[in-house]
């Protein structure tokens, strides 16, 4: 027999296995491409009433302190009827109370850990002494008590609490540890803006989150290099929420509390709404805006103007551009929408005094004041390259100055930047002005991959130089695996010393 036929015999199977092959590999790709997209827009029913955190209760102590009670739990909570899931929360089972001081109040917070693993209390957007800030070193070990305290001294703003502990912060948060900060202060006291917390002024705490039964799945999905990200979407906890509104002009004060996901929130009809809030405070006056982009940690106060009767929704569109390139805008949530709270105006409406047309000045940073300049360079193995460590202090900035820290995201997935003790200015984005809704008081900033930006600091909190502050992108998962740096404030002519490995739980 000649040897041909079999050769042209193996020659076909192999042809045939490597056509299945090919098939098989594109079908997988295609159904990954297709299954990744999540859109619950413009399907949702929504069964359940928003929440409103609770005010969190104080005391004023004999020396004016106002004092508040947080204790980290253990609980379970009803997110469908029936159906208990897991959860941790501040005083209750899941998120924690409003807190809520003035400019110029000092403020105690007494914190208790029940949880079963040490946490941590971070106060997000607030300007304190390191030592009080909660951060990786400032943990609470379980069954611990710590009583971080300071003086409010910045504008009226809308912050927020969550464990900051290394290596565990996203797994924290998204169990339920998360609550809202609200500064207030003279001048946003006088402002004819809606401002009666739970009626005309709602905060809206927005996380995604999947179930695996009656539990949160907290697992990555394949190629999701930005981290969790979530099928549905909850506000202050809600699933499918509704609020019921009497109000012409309703105040919602944005808070991403989302692990990973970045929103582009806005409105079916594309309706106008006004800007007044952006991380550390009231802007100059209200921008109109159709779209507002956050990433985690970011907020945002907008006013919108509701018709008498009428029902719309807050939703979150795919992101146009400026986020990441065309796999990870894809596989990291950039193509996913969603209806985040559906507004039920009442038949009549209670008048509200139209927006003034100048709010405040913001306090920022001035940047012919700038001595010093400095680069970060984000990447998933580090920022400079550099993953984080505990030992390491990697700035060292001088109290009393000001600088310009420029960020660089070259990483082709989204990252973002936040760091702690400040509020800083966006100079300019990519050589540009920053736009509308970067031009207040910012903590965190989206940079998209393939951008670049230039932040003002100034740094006249307290100086420390035993214990450091954090910078870190805010996508948890990223932070969690080292993407973040510590810098310390020292006096004029200070050095650095190592930091303490501080454990606060022994009380
Ligand atoms: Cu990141």
């Amino acid at each position: 027999m000649s040897k041909w036929p079999r050769v042209r015999r193996v020659l076909v199977v192999l042809g045939v296995v490597t056509s299945v092959l090919v098939v098989a590999v594109g079908a997988t790709a295609l159904w990954l491409w297709h299954d990744v997209e999540v859109s619950t827009a413009g399907g949702t029913v929504f069964r359940d009433e928003m929440a409103v955190p609770p005010l969190a209760a104080s005391r004023v102590d004999r020396d004016g302190t106002r004092v508040f009670d947080l204790r980290m739990r253990q609980g379970t909570t009803e997110f469908r009827p029936g159906r208990p899931t897991p959860t941790w929360g501040f005083n209750g089972a899941h998120l924690g109370p409003t807190l809520r001081a003035a400019r110029g109040e000092k403020v105690r917070v007494e914190v208790s850990n029940t949880l079963p693993e040490a946490s941590s209390v971070h106060w997000h957007g607030m300007r304190l002494p390191a030592e009080m800030d909660g951060g990786p070193h400032q943990t609470v070990r379980a069954g611990g008590r710590w009583s971080p305290h300071w003086t409010v001294e910045q504008p009226a703003a809308t912050l927020w609490y969550h464990p900051h502990l290394h290596g565990s912060t996203e797994k924290h948060v998204q169990r339920g540890l998360a609550g809202m900060f609200l500064l207030d202060d003279e001048e946003s006291g006088r402002l004819p803006l809606p401002k009666r917390y739970g009626v005309d002024d709602l905060p809206v705490i927005v996380q995604d989150v999947r179930f695996d039964g009656d539990r949160f799945d907290h697992a990555h999905r394949r190629f999701q290099g930005v981290g969790f990200l979530g099928n549905r979407v909850m506000v202050n906890g809600t699933l499918d929420p509704y609020r019921e509104v009497a109000d012409e002009r309703v105040r919602l004060r944005l808070l991403n509390a989302s692990t990973a996901r970045t929103y582009d929130f806005g409105f079916p009809d594309d309706r106008a709404f006004d800007q007044i809030a952006t991380d550390g405070g009231l802007l100059e006056r209200p921008v109109e805006q159709r779209r507002i982009r956050l990433s985690p940690g970011e907020r945002a106060e907008i006013v919108v103007r509701m018709v008498p009767g009428e029902r719309t929704v807050l939703r979150s569109f795919p992101l146009r551009d400026g986020y990441a390139g065309a796999l990870e805008r894809r596989f990291g949530g950039g193509h996913d929408s969603f209806d985040i709270l559906q507004l039920r105006a009442a038949r009549t409406l209670r008048p509200s005094p139209a927006l003034p047309d100048r709010l405040t000045a913001p306090e920022l940073p001035d940047a012919a004041d700038s001595v010093k300049e400095r680069h970060f360079d984000l990447a998933l193995t580090g920022i400079n390259d550099k993953p984080m460590d505990m030992d390491r202090i990697d700035e060292v900035v001088t109290r009393g100055t000001t600088e310009t820290w420029t960020v660089r995201n070259d990483n082709g997935m989204p990252h973002n930047f936040h760091v702690h003790d400040v509020q800083f200015r966006v100079l300019d984005v990519d050589g540009r002005t920053p736009p509308p809704a970067l031009r207040g008081r910012k903590d965190t900033v989206l940079i998209p991959s393939g951008s670049r930006m230039r932040l003002v600091l100034r740094f006249d909190g307290t100086a420390d130089e035993d214990t450091p502050y954090m910078f870190h992108c805010h996508l948890l998962s990223h932070e969690d695996r080292g993407m973040m740096g510590q810098f310390v404030v020292v006096e004029p002519g200070g050095t650095a010393r190592a930091p303490e490995a501080g454990d606060h739980g022994g009380h």
